[in-house]
């Protein structure tokens, strides 16, 4: 599901980004849309729709993601003063983009509960 998937299509290349960190299972870029001063997507290149699409066969990719926010958090100056990840998930998650995304939002004070 490349060409359909608008998130598979930018981890090609085939949709520019504003890239922020690249390996062979995952993709991180800019939000286009920022809701905080720094908010990243990282994205598996393998295609899920969802989080909870994901099986036992993903343990290692799921993994890989977490990782992933956290070395990226660390480079763009979150972790001291702290940061937020975000997965949403389908209608009532407000999820838009069919392509499962962890957002990393950072540089602002976060508010609970999230709207
Ligand atoms: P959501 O969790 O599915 O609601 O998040 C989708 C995000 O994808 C949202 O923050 C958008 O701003 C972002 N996005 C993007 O970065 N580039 C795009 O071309 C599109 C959406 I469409």
């Amino acid at each position: 599901m490349t060409s359909q998937c608008l998130f598979c299509g930018i981890a090609a290349g085939e949709i520019p980004s504003d890239s922020v960190y690249s390996d062979e299972h995952v993709y991180a870029f800019r939000d286009i849309n920022p809701a905080a001063p720094t908010h990243i997507l990282v994205i598996p290149r393998k295609h899920l729709s969802r989080v909870s699409e994901a099986s036992s066969d993903d343990e290692a990719l799921l993994g890989k993601i977490l990782l992933a926010a956290n070395n990226i958090a660390r480079q763009e100056g979150l972790a001291e003063d702290g940061f937020r990840l975000v997965i949403n998930t389908g209608d009532l998650g407000g999820q838009t983009v069919h392509h499962l995304h962890l957002h990393i939002l950072g540089g602002r004070q976060m508010q609970w509960p999230p709207g």
